[in-house]
């Protein structure tokens, strides 16, 4: 698919999704399911695919110029605080850390009376910091309601105090400006009609009877009457990754929430395609508005796409009294800019107590946050990612302004010699830098430049602000950055030789390099033809502008050349692999593993998970891989919790630990024949995911054929 297209797909596919199911598409069947088929982007007209991007846009024309929002976790979870039996780790999912039984939970209903909540003071707090839209949990994962709602009473008008804490955020929202937003879990360990039952309740708690299309049309029936009823800017859904919740699922709901408010925005978690913590939900045909990356921040944003990086303030989502390892103003601050500079939103959490406040330590964050807002929001809201390499000092956002652009230069570290040393680029100046925050009369800081047209703000000995400092440069036109040379080449590892191509990456100018890991200068050969590798090599190259100033980042990588290892000369004539079942609690691979005897042995004929493979168990698959012929294998190995993926004894994947259903990647270079394969996984308690594909230089990863594996 064109970049272009490619570039908003997940809105376009989502849009044209709904389009289908509105019946706006040219032959669209009659049922949900082959409509989700044909929300291939490549199924509709390119007016159509137009229609849904500007549709699209002016949805989220708001959202991409706030940057910035606050999330709020707030539900009967608050009241234990965190604490449950001596134990104090929990947080919004205490009832099911602590495996609470219903009944036990249901209890807390009585004990919600949030009487200190001030809907205006958390609006007001809200928008003083500049985050100029709040989502609030209106149901978490425990199903509890934060406003009366007509399709059930496990909600606020069942308990001590019926208040309408969403219809009151709402209303505070609105008079101070900041547009009001519902996170709503789809996940529900309360409704008797939601599958599956936790896996610790499943036998206290029977799912006889149990329906789920029932439940999800109570799901329906209480978005609708949040978006009615609240009017909320983003319903922002979660809890979509259990087997029950399905694309159809994902689409109908989709479509529930663009028939009530074709304005409203939607999250990427309303469907079942979110690649795990990332939050990016790269298939064709996914659905929503915007990605949802969450507790990191993408290293390089995703160019072209919305996304939100949603994260807490200390280590927990729902209050935690115990909870004291919150994040500095600073750490927060460069959260935001970092996020901004790459294009996306920064979803700041905050964990309200059971009496309706916010922790002081969140408040006093807020407020520092606020003060630094009130001179620099300008370097945040409405900008645009940054257009050139990574800087080593601070971060870049964009904003146009007709025929000039203002690059916002964000300062970590203040340069000792008070000369901030410019990235290149080719457009003319605009006038004197700004400084903002300082004092009338010392805010314009001259641009010198040097002899190679090396730009660079002369700035006080001290800055000006805490946290960061913000050098605003305005130049004519559109942004012409200089940017480091593009690298075409297959990878950093090759066997035999490997051809690559450098290009330049920018408004103009040629690429000069060396091979020898010298400096690359004017004189060095320019480059143009392919370039071929026959032993490791450190490339270095850089772009000369006017052929003789080096201008934008320099590339210094290194290539190595790989010799393949030989085949083993271990002898496996079973199909599949041996299995070996390890019981215990553990968090990471054991160092001793070769040294204990399994709980069982079994064999496997290819790389999976065996049904209900449970909670506190390690599986070791071993035997041999059959490698068709010479050359580099790429190995993704996904797995929740830990993986370790040893070949000939040698590394290949090390993604160890806990953690969510994310991939790691790994390369090895292997001479034809069968070659020792080692693959310990395992789970601690929750979700278990295993998966392996390979694939040789430039072909698309797959699972590794039952043919090729012997034991
Ligand atoms: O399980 C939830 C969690 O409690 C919290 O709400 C986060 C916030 O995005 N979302 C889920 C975990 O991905």
């Amino acid at each position: 698919m064109p970049a272009a297209r490619r570039s908003r797909s997940l809105a376009i596919a989502a849009s044209l999704a709904a389009l289908a199911a509105c019946g706006g598409a040219p032959s669209t069947p009659a049922d949900t399911t082959s409509v989700a088929s044909t929300t291939n982007v490549a199924a509709f007209t390119p007016k159509e695919i137009a229609a849904a991007q500007k549709e699209q846009d002016q949805r989220m024309a708001w959202w991409r110029e706030a940057r910035f929002g606050m999330f709020v976790h707030w539900g009967l979870y608050a009241i234990p605080a965190g604490a449950w039996n001596g134990a104090t780790h929990h947080g919004e999912w205490i009832r099911d850390t602590a495996r609470i039984p219903l009944q036990e939970y249901d209890q807390l209903q009585a004990q919600w009376n949030p009487t200190a909540f001030d809907a205006d003071a958390w609006a007001q707090l809200a928008a003083a910091a500049g985050m100029k839209y709040l989502v609030l949990t209106s149901k978490h994962h425990d199903g509890f309601c934060l406003y009366p709602s007509g399709f059930t009473d496990w909600d606020v008008a069942g308990s001590k105090n019926s208040r309408d804490i969403v219809g009151e955020l709402a209303s505070a929202c609105a008079k101070h400006g900041v547009k009001f937003c519902t996170y709503h879990s789809i996940m529900d360990w309360h409704h008797p009609d939601y599958l599956p039952r936790r896996p610790w309740e499943a036998a206290t708690r029977s799912a006889d009877g149990a329906d789920f299309r029932r439940f999800e049309s109570y799901l329906h029936a209480q978005v609708t009457e949040i978006v009615q009823r609240y009017r909320p800017a983003v319903m922002w859904f979660d809890g979509e990754w259990e087997s029950t919740w399905t694309h159809q699922h994902g689409l109908r709901l989709w479509s529930l929430c663009r028939a009530l408010a074709p304005e409203m925005i939607v999250n990427n978690r309303v469907d079942v395609h979110r690649a795990g913590m990332n939050g990016f939900s790269m298939a064709e045909g996914a659905l929503g508005d915007f990605h949802t990356p969450e507790q990191e921040i993408p290293a390089n944003g995703l160019p072209g796409q919305d996304w939100e990086s949603c994260m807490t303030m200390n280590g927990h989502w729902g209050w935690n009294a115990a909870d004291g390892s919150w994040k500095s103003t600073t750490a927060l601050l460069h959260n935001l800019i970092d996020i901004a500079s790459k294009g996306g939103n920064y979803l700041l959490n905050v964990g309200p107590r059971a009496d309706g406040t916010f922790p002081p330590e969140a408040v006093e964050r807020l407020q520092g946050i606020a003060a630094w807002m009130k001179v620099c929001g300008e370097a945040i809201h409405g900008t645009t990612a940054s257009v050139f390499d990574p800087l080593p000092w601070g971060r870049c956002t964009v904003k146009a302004n007709g025929d000039t652009t203002t690059l916002y230069f964000h300062v970590f570290d203040w340069p000792r010699d008070g000369q901030l040393v410019l990235p290149a680029f080719a457009n003319e100046l605009a006038g004197d830098a700004r400084l903002l925050g300082a004092p009338a009369g010392h805010d314009r800081a001259p641009i010198a430049d040097s002899a190679t047209r090396q730009l660079s703000v002369v700035l006080p000995r001290q800055p000006v602000l805490p946290h960061a400092n913000v050098v605003a440069v305005t130049v004519k036109g559109t942004p012409r950055p200089y940017r480091a040379p593009i690298v075409e080449a297959d990878g950093d590892a090759f066997v035999g030789t490997m051809a690559l191509r450098l290009r330049a990456n920018g408004p103009d100018g040629e690429v000069r390099y060396t091979l020898d890991g010298s400096e690359p200068g004017a004189a060095s050969p320019r480059a143009g033809d392919a370039i071929q590798l026959t032993a490791t090599t450190r490339l270095r190259a850089q772009t000369f502008a006017g052929g003789t100033r080096p201008v934008g980042a320099a590339i210094d990588r290194t290539f190595t050349k790989l010799e393949p290892l030989p085949p083993t000369k271990q002898r496996a004539t079973q199909p599949g692999l041996r299995v070996e079942r390890f019981a215990g609690d553990f968090s990471k691979v054991p160092d001793d593993l070769d040294a204990r005897q399994p709980d069982a042995t079994t064999t496997t004929p290819s790389i999976a998970l065996p049904a209900n493979v449970g909670e506190r168990v390690l599986l070791r698959h071993r035997g041999v891989l059959a490698v068709p012929k010479d050359g580099l294998y790429h190995f993704v190995l996904t797995s929740d919790d830990g993986s370790v993926l040893r070949i000939d004894g040698q590394t290949v994947v090390d993604h160890d630990g806990l953690h969510g259903p994310t991939e790691k990647r790994g390369t090895i270079a292997l001479m034809a024949g069968d070659h020792t394969f080692d693959l310990v996984w395992f789970n601690r308690t929750g979700g278990a995911t295993l998966a392996l594909q390979w694939h040789a230089h430039g072909a698309a990863p797959v699972a590794i054929d039952a043919a090729a594996l012997r034991h």
